[in-house]
């Protein structure tokens, strides 16, 4: 089975070109028939643990269901994609083949910022938990875009293997990384975001994983201290760019996600405001929730930038920080920040 050509792979499970002709001869990454493969794939500037597992578990699911199916995953993993993570052995693709049949976006549904290889027209099904772009997909694709507020996009692929009737057939590897996805993307059930669905699945998925015991808080650790290594390493692959009516250009957006937030704002707050200097836009904050204090601290310099988070989240800024009443991530921030008043 897969398991032995893994052996094969680089520290992340990834196949290089020949190891995956290899595979792809011998049937290993998907069944090869005589049609071109279904390529399950996300985008943005980086990849987190929610769309690797979400691509793994999808592309396994589709497979069980007969089709050929891969996911493709070019973009730089980021910090929540730790050693346990990894141990699990994910196989990807970082480059999509040329020949594909139709394409399946996990954890994005930004049409700006979906992988530029894929053929919008080409979509079959979207899975994601941002907001703002449903109508673009429900044009298109109608029901197939499933496009919820739910904490993590890998319970929707967890629901969708339970949909198809087929969850006694998940293996270890995606039933580990979805699980560890659920805690990433919830920081572990604590953002308002999280749904009860999220922890049906993450009850659910429990027979079928084999983490060891105690595993959530070695993992949020192995997460902290990857923070605590090089923020400048950090911060970039964590980035989101987005444009605003209000705005002649787009806000960079960074994200941190850590235990105590304003011990770490306090302890880092010169190098975060660095960071937002070298950004092309003058348009930028950095995001910290918090999740033993289960607030989220905002660090901006811009005036504009500041008003725009005041008047949209209800915060005030005292030198250059304001701090949410609940824990919000990034996508809840930018949700509100593109409503009306
Ligand atoms: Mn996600």
């Amino acid at each position: 089975m897969v398991q032995s050509v893994q052996g094969d792979a680089d520290a992340y499970g990834v196949l290089n070109e020949s190891e995956y002709f290899i595979c792809y001869k011998i049937g290993l990454c998907y069944t090869p028939h005589a049609m071109a493969p279904i390529v399950v794939t996300s985008g943005g500037s980086f990849t987190d643990v929610d769309a690797l597992a979400c691509a793994v578990a999808y592309a396994e699911l589709a497979r069980l269901q007969g089709k050929d199916a891969v996911a493709v995953l070019p973009r730089p993993l980021n910090h929540t994609i730790t050693k346990m993570v990894q141990d699990q052995r994910p196989v990807f693709l970082k480059v999509a083949p040329t020949d594909v049949s139709g394409y399946v976006l996990v954890d994005i549904s930004n049409p700006t910022w979906v992988e530029p290889f894929v053929d919008h027209a080409k979509v079959v099904a979207v899975f994601d938990h941002h907001f703002g772009y449903e109508d673009y997909w429900r044009e298109r694709i109608g029901d197939a875009a499933q496009i919820e507020m739910i904490g993590a996009a890998a319970t929707l692929i967890w629901e969708a293997w339970v949909a198809a009737g087929l969850e006694d057939k998940i293996s270890a590897t995606s039933a580990n990384l979805l699980s560890i996805a659920i805690v990433s993307n919830t920081l572990n059930f604590k953002v308002p975001i999280t749904s009860d669905r999220d922890h049906t699945a993450f009850a659910a998925l429990a027979i079928h994983t084999t983490l060891p015991q105690g595993w959530v808080g070695k993992y949020l650790a192995e997460v902290e201290a990857s923070i605590g290594g090089d923020l400048a390493d950090i911060l970039p692959n964590d980035l989101k760019i987005e444009t605003f009516a209000e705005f002649d250009q787009p806000i960079h957006i960074a994200q941190v996600e850590v235990y105590d937030g304003l011990a770490f704002l306090t302890a880092n707050k010169q190098k975060l405001i660095d960071f937002m200097h070298h950004q092309p836009s003058p348009y930028a904050f950095v995001d910290i929730p918090s999740m033993g204090d289960e607030h989220t601290y905002l660090l901006a310099e811009n005036k504009e930038v500041q008003d725009l988070l005041s008047q949209k989240l209800g915060v005030s800024f005292a030198d250059n920080v304001a701090v949410t009443p609940t824990l919000m991530l990034r996508k809840m921030i930018i949700k509100r920040l593109r409503t009306a008043d």
